[in-house]
Order: structure tokens, then sequence, then C-alpha cells
């Protein structure tokens, strides 16, 4: 036999021991079908191809409320929070606004050193919040404080920790604008850009551990998900089983960068399948949209001891 017969023959051999042994691993029948270490079922093709992104669509985003305020017909089970709820929501967000503008006018006129606004993003923020539980444990990025005043923070003590005063409960040591509180849940933000997110899920994987009941939430910025942190709290959520929502505030910049300097994928949403974690999108504009979505993804990782990341599309109106 020539040279290139014999190897001929051998690759055959080879491949039928591989399938050979493939089908003795598994139940499966199906003779293209093979298995690999981590990846559930896949089958292989004759046809080579690309798998270019650009054609498959982007992710839809959930909404509620249409263009003029109202729910919109085709909206099937939704949760309309009760009447005292929606008014608390509503407060809520009136309250920010007015405290935001306080204290974004005490930065300008150089009262405190630092400020991050939360115009535009207010909906986010309430309806997040009031769809989690008391207990759940919040990491925040900066553009939170709403979570903290929908759960009873006063205004007085966001004062204290911006201007750093005698009641502030941090006496000072912090910037501006680094709120925390263990009554609410809230663990102080630290300035370096997404080291809350693999924080949070150590203590989302405590949770699981305690069995507890609770799970955690962390914000960040599309900014901040093009940090390597980012990256390793996904992973790590997705191979630990953690009970986790990663609250994503798509405001479309990171300071003065436009998000399509960050990323080119479709947004933050689209990082989810990347490590086998389930995503949500959602019109971070419309509060009951958010509310809706944060109900639904807290029973998701509550009842599947799983991560989820939720996508909320919204503005930043300052650019501050
Ligand atoms: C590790 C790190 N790098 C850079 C910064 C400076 N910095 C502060 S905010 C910011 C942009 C973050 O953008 P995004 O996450 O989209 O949040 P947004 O301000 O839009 O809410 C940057 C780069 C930082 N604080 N930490
Ligand atoms: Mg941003």
């Amino acid at each position: 036999m020539f040279s290139a017969e014999i190897t001929l023959k051998r690759l055959i051999n080879i491949k039928l021991f591989k399938k050979q042994y493939m089908l003795s691993s598994t139940i499966s029948s199906n003779i293209e079908e093979s298995v690999f270490k981590g990846i559930n079922k896949i089958n292989y093709t004759s046809s080579l191809g690309i798998n270019e992104p650009s054609l498959n669509s982007p992710v839809p985003i959930f909404r509620i409320l249409n263009d003029t305020g109202d729910i919109s017909n085709n909206c099937k089970s939704i949760i309309i929070p009760g009447n005292n709820e929606l008014i608390k929501m509503y407060k809520s967000m009136v309250l920010l606004s007015i405290m935001d503008k306080i204290l974004y006018e005490s930065q300008r006129q150089g009262r405190i050193s630092f400020y991050m606004t939360n115009e535009g993003e207010e909906a986010a923020q309430i309806g997040s919040v009031a769809g989690l539980h008391a207990n759940d444990l919040v990491y925040a990025q900066y553009r939170e404080a709403g979570v903290l005043l929908f759960r009873g923070y006063t205004p007085e003590e966001l004062m204290n920790q911006c201007f750093g005063n005698v009641d502030d409960l941090g006496k000072g040591k912090q910037m501006p604008v680094h709120y925390g509180s263990k009554n609410h849940n809230f663990v102080t933000l630290s300035s370096p850009l997404t080291t809350q997110l693999p924080q949070a899920v150590g203590s989302a994987y405590s949770f699981k551990r305690f069995e507890n009941n609770r799970c955690t939430i962390v914000y960040f910025g599309e900014g901040a998900a093009s940090e390597g942190d980012a990256h390793a709290a996904f992973n790590f959520a997705s191979t630990l089983d953690c009970p986790i929502i990663f609250f994503c505030r798509n405001n479309g910049y990171a300071i003065s960068t436009p998000a399509n300097e960050q990323y080119r994928g479709d947004g933050i949403v689209s990082r989810g399948p990347g490590y086998g974690i389930a995503t949500i999108r959602v019109d971070g504009n419309d509060i009951l949209a958010v509310y809706n979505a944060i109900i639904k993804a807290r029973e998701y990782v509550m009842n599947n001891t799983r991560p989820l990341i939720l996508e909320a599309m919204t503005y930043r109106f300052l650019n501050k």
C-alpha cells in the first residue's frame, strides 16, 4: 500500500474509534451528535459557515407603557402594584429628582467635591427596588440613590454622607455619593468600577449556602461591563449557580464614551448566552416594565438558584 493510503486508513480508524467512544458514553442514537464537556448537546454539520453576529436580530425590549404613557393593550398577565405602593414609587421618584438637583448644584457651587446625578434613571432604580424583598442585598455603582430612598434612607442621611459631616454614618471617610447602610441591606459603594460585581457574586454564593431565601442584586453601567471584573463575576455566578440579578443600567455612555465605542455586540444582554446566563431586556424608563421584570427575575434566580442578567435601556439626562 502507498503511504498516503495507509495514512488515510489510519485517519478513518481514528474517526470510527472516536464515534464509538462517544456513542458508548451517551444514550443518544444520533450518530451526528457529539458530546463535549460543558456543552449540553451539539451537532456536526457539513456546511462550513461563519456565524456572523449581525445576522441575529437584537433582543427586543420589554415594555408595558406605550408612547403616550398608557398601558399597552397587548400586555398580558402583568402585575400592577396596589395604590399605596404606586404612590410610594411615584413619591420616591419625585423626591429623588428634587434631591438630585440640590446636590448637583451644591457640587457645581463647590460645596461638595463630587456628585453623580440620577436624572433620567429614576424609573429603573425605583421600579427595580420596588419589586425586590427588603432583605435582598444591594451592591450599587453610584447612580442608585433612589434605591436607598425607597428603602427608607432619608434625604438627611444622603446629605450627611455627601457633606461628610458629623452625622455621616461613614464619619466623612468616603467621597460624596459613596453611600452604604447595613439597616437597608445596601453595601457601601466603591470608587473602582465593577469591583462590586465579583463581591456581589460572593454574597449570593453565601446566601445559597445558608439557604436564607435572600438574593443579591448588583447594579452597574454598560461602561463598567467592559472591565474584566464583569467577566469574572458572570462566570463565577454561572459556574457556582448563584442567586444573583446583574442589573445593568444601559444609559448609552460611560462618562463621555458612547456605547458603540465600548462594545460591538447586542448590548450587555448578549453576554448572557456566552456564560450560560438567562437574560431579560427591559425599557428602563418604564417603571411598570422594570417592576414586572424584577419580580420575574427574582422568581427565576430563587427557584433555579441561577444568575440572571437584566439590561435596562435608559438615558442619562445630565452629563455628570
Ligand atoms: C476601574 C475604574 N476605571 C475608571 C474609572 C473612572 N470612571 C468613573 S465613572 C466611569 C464611567 C462608567 O460608565 P457606566 O458604567 O456606563 O456608568 P454611568 O456613569 O453611565 O452610569 C469611569 C470610566 C473608575 N471609577 N474605576
Ligand atoms: Mg453608562
